[in-house]
């Protein structure tokens, strides 16, 4: 057997995404994500995938480079090529903004975002070789199946101008009726036993009203809501404790470790996070201060499937909850989450993913989700299969594209539909 890596390939795509809102504005019609394989000298191919706006992909080329004639399994070495990068990322970091939808963006974060895809294409590869699935190598499922809950979002029926030419069959969701709409569609069609509203759209006065709407529909089901910190600490402590009698948690009501820790203080209510504890250096504070009583990891930002599993163990020692947090992604990122999902112990909430909101995808085959959760797979490596002809379709959107679409910008999309559109100061409200 050669785990050596004779050859890596980087496929840059843009992947249709609805018209889903969030506090910064609107997603565009194509989401770019970034295809990663990794072959060995057997022939034998991994993948992975990431973010794949143009700042991943400038250092996502050099590590490529690097990553030829090193071993699949010399997985510890990626973060080593992660440091001789560190030139190109610091390079990046200049572009590097405070903000985001997914906490603070540094060059360590962008970095670690690249990792963690050829961390994933090599584990697969591994895998595939040693005739192992990847939860095996990460030393085990602890379940046979992850359970997800049903991400719901304000939305437009449409993007405007038409693009793209196929239409998904949601419809609009603009007040609480179109969201418990939506709700009962995801239940139908996934069978999502959990919900959680993406809020930071609408004044929180009428996310509140959704949320109470969900709880008359779905009486006891867990209910999530995140406004991704758009509200004040006030704010935030009046929604807490007008919606705490049916909140599993609320996620990010306000922004920073220490405004999450006065919300956390003053209301009891349990609050998790994709955007205060996003990496290792934000968890002492975050824990010490009780900020956060659930971390949404996502391998992508940490760094991969086994750091995932470091920040598991730390979250464990605190007595803090662990989840997942999704971005739109495609089948091999749902598929590598359900992988280490299986794998740590007192999994307690249901994970994001933003899947059924993708029509499309670069895989032979859609990973099913039913009865609200994903199978583990037990075949060798990741369990999926890349299909070349579906990859090279995406692709050459992304060819095609004059750039514009390059790199995800909410904001810009919202100003098709209103060109006075900036993205919002925070607090918002
Ligand atoms: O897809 O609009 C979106 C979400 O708002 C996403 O960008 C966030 O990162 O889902 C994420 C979250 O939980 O904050
Ligand atoms: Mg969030």
């Amino acid at each position: 057997m050669n785990l050596t890596v004779a050859d890596v390939r980087l496929t840059p795509v843009l992947v249709a995404d609805p018209p889903l809102l969030n506090t910064q504005g609107v997603h565009q019609p194509y989401t770019p994500r970034l295809v990663v394989e990794v072959e060995t000298a057997d022939g034998v191919t991994g993948v992975g995938e990431t973010y794949g706006d143009t700042t991943y992909l400038e250092l996502a080329r050099p590590f490529a480079e690097r990553l030829r004639g090193r071993s699949v399994s010399d997985l510890n070495g990626l973060f080593t090529l992660a440091d001789e990068v560190a030139v190109d990322a610091a390079r990046v970091s200049a572009r590097v903004d405070g903000g985001g939808l997914r906490g603070v963006r540094t060059a360590d974060k962008l970095r670690l975002s690249v990792v963690s895809a050829f961390e994933v294409a090599c584990l697969d590869a591994l895998g595939k070789t040693l005739g192992l699935p990847v939860h095996a190598l990460l030393g085990g499922k602890v379940r046979d199946a992850v359970d997800y809950s049903a991400y719901l979002f304000y939305r437009w029926a449409d993007h405007p101008d038409g693009v793209p030419a196929e239409k998904d069959d949601w419809g609009a969701a603009l007040d609480p009726a179109g969201i418990v709409t939506q709700a009962r569609l995801l239940t139908e069609r996934y069978g999502f036993t959990s919900y959680k509203l993406k809020g930071g759209v609408f004044p929180p006065e009428q996310e509140v009203v959704a949320v109470r709407a969900l709880a008359a529909a779905f009486p006891g089901r867990p209910l999530r809501l995140d406004p991704n910190g758009a509200w004040s600490v006030e704010t935030s402590v009046a929604v807490a404790r007008e919606l705490g009698d049916v909140l599993e948690y609320l996620e990010d009501p306000a922004l920073g470790t220490p405004a999450m820790a006065e919300v956390a203080e003053r209301t009891g209510v349990p609050l998790a996070t994709n955007m205060c504890v996003t990496t290792f250096q934000e968890v002492p504070e975050a824990f010490t201060t009780g900020a956060v009583q659930v971390v949404l990891s996502d391998h992508h930002y940490w760094g991969g499937l086994r750091n995932t599993l470091q920040l598991a163990a730390l979250c464990r020692t605190f007595g803090v909850a662990i989840s997942m947090h999704s971005n739109t992604h495609l089948g091999i990122s749902l598929t590598a989450m359900t992988h280490v999902a299986a794998t740590v112990p007192g999994l307690r909430h249901a994970c994001d993913t933003h899947y059924p909101w993708q029509t499309e995808d670069v895989l032979t085959a859609r990973v099913p989700i039913e009865g609200g959760r994903v199978r583990v797979p037990d075949a060798p490596g990741l369990g999926v299969t890349l299909d070349p002809e579906r990859l090279a379709r995406l692709h050459r959107r992304w060819l095609d594209d004059d750039g514009t679409l390059r790199d995800r910008d909410d904001a810009a999309a919202m100003r098709a539909t209103d060109p006075a559109w900036t993205t919002p100061t925070v607090p918002r409200w």
